[in-house]
């Protein structure tokens, strides 16, 4: 079922193994053309521009932009008790593990009377974009919001697309998620036009048919979304700033022959589950085990639910068996690939795991499943896709701050390195750079 690469006996440079590998991917750039119209016209006439599209794409106007306190408690109270109850959970655990990353001011005396602090300053204004469709997902709700609240960002809105089936209002989950996390801000705007409408905020038209049509612009963007909503935040960056683009999701296993073939072909199925270019690529140093995990991806996938999109994902070639000679040759091959999640299925998997160098969140042994992580393990499940964990992190408090630094020098302390500074200044001939030093201690400064 899956696609064999086999690169035992070769040792390809890290540009040939980056080409060797499966990599699929969406082409954002193809639909710029479509969606900058939408950014536009809602710059300009906000939230009924927005309704319109929203109209349009979505086929649904809901009563008004803004989804009304009792809609979202309402949708809380109608929530299945147990699924409530696993929110919390994971709510809880997310709290823990995010509290954790809070970052405390750093105050550096650099010299006598010269201090350079760094302080880590919350985001003001937070604008979350949870999709709608087929991905519901309340836990991409917490693992947005979640370290937001812990970094301190004051105000938090939630975008949503409006649901023909709902009323008009986003799916009730959703909702229900958001009261269950205390977001009480919640737009029933979806699509490029929701973007654009956090992005730039809303217009007041006097409009008096749409009451609390005017969104207060955000300062960044984070959330998933399709091609469009991609695109959408792409166009929207020189306003806004955004969270990473996220790709379709993407599991890796590095597994020897004491891996659970069953176990392995059930991971890689939950994965390829998202979408029909989710990636699942196996990297593997034993045939035998490459060959058990295929016979037990046809019978699992025979009874999934979802088989026939897990069959178009799995049979794509963005997935498929890596075969290595030794383990060595894995990791080298993982790092290149350097996943969204990577998990480590072999004998001393923590050590192994610790030897990783590029992966989004890594799974360390047979008890810790990606949907462990995608749920209740306490990590973040907003990872850098398409091989961007090379260079960058999964959500996290850090995403919501921004570190500002301080700088308070006395008199003595400038007079002190105030050669050097003009020197510098005269060496990239930017002389009033000097001048506006020298001038602070008028003709007792010589250049
Ligand atoms: N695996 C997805 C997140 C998710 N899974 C949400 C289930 N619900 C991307 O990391
Ligand atoms: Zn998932």
């Amino acid at each position: 079922m899956l696609a064999r690469i086999d690169l035992r006996g070769s040792t390809p440079t890290l540009a040939e193994l980056r080409r060797a590998l499966p990599r699929g991917g969406t082409d954002v750039n193809a639909v710029l053309d479509t969606v900058t119209p939408v950014v536009h016209a809602v710059a300009e006439s906000g939230s009924s521009a927005a309704l319109d599209f929203g109209e349009k794409f979505d086929g649904v106007r809901p009563a008004s932009v803004r989804v009304p306190a009792q809609v979202i408690a309402d949708a809380l109270a109608n929530l299945d008790p147990q699924v409530a109850d696993a929110l919390r959970e994971s709510i809880a655990r997310a709290r823990k593990v995010h509290a954790d990353q809070r970052r405390e001011t750093t105050r550096t005396q650099v010299v006598d009377g010269g201090v350079v602090s760094e302080k880590w300053i919350p985001v003001r204004r937070v604008g979350l974009y949870v999709p709608g469709g087929n991905a519901v997902y309340p836990s991409s709700v917490i693992m947005n919001v979640v370290p937001a609240q812990e970094a301190g960002v004051g105000s938090l809105v939630v975008a949503s697309p409006p649901q023909k089936d709902f009323g008009g209002w986003p799916h009730p989950t959703i909702l229900a998620a958001c009261a269950l996390l205390g977001v009480d801000e919640v737009w029933a705007v979806g699509g490029a036009q929701g973007v654009a409408l956090l992005a730039y905020g809303g217009v007041d038209t006097g409009a008096a048919d749409e009451p609390n049509a005017v969104l207060d612009p955000v300062d960044l963007i984070t959330g998933p979304g399709n091609i469009y909503v991609t695109a959408a935040k792409r166009l929207c960056r020189s306003v806004v700033g955004i969270d990473s683009e996220a790709g379709p999701t993407e599991i890796a296993i590095l597994a020897d022959d004491s891996a659970d073939p069953g176990i392995l072909a059930s991971d890689l199925i939950s994965q390829a589950e998202h979408d029909v270019l989710a990636a699942s690529v196996l990297v593997t140093d034993s045939a035998e085990l490459a060959d058990a995990v295929d016979i037990a991806l046809d019978a699992q996938v025979a009874t999934t639910k979802h088989r026939e999109r897990v069959t178009t994902a799995l049979a794509g070639e963005q997935s498929g068996i890596v075969l290595v000679d030794d383990l060595e040759a894995g990791l080298a091959v993982v790092d290149a690939y350097a996943a969204e999640h990577l998990e480590i299925q072999t004998r001393d998997a923590a050590t192994v795991a610790d030897r990783v160098h590029n992966a989004g969140a890594i799974f360390v042994g047979p008890y810790a499943p990606v949907s462990l992580g995608d749920y209740c393990a306490g990590s973040n499940h907003v990872l850098p896709t398409s091989g961007s964990a090379r260079f960058a992190s999964g959500l996290s408090v850090q995403t919501f701050l921004k570190g500002v630094h301080v700088i308070d020098y006395d008199e003595a302390a400038l007079r002190e390195v105030a050669d050097k500074v003009v020197t510098l200044a005269d060496a990239e001939d930017l002389p009033g750079h000097g001048d506006a030093v020298k001038q602070r201690f008028l003709g007792s400064v010589t250049s």
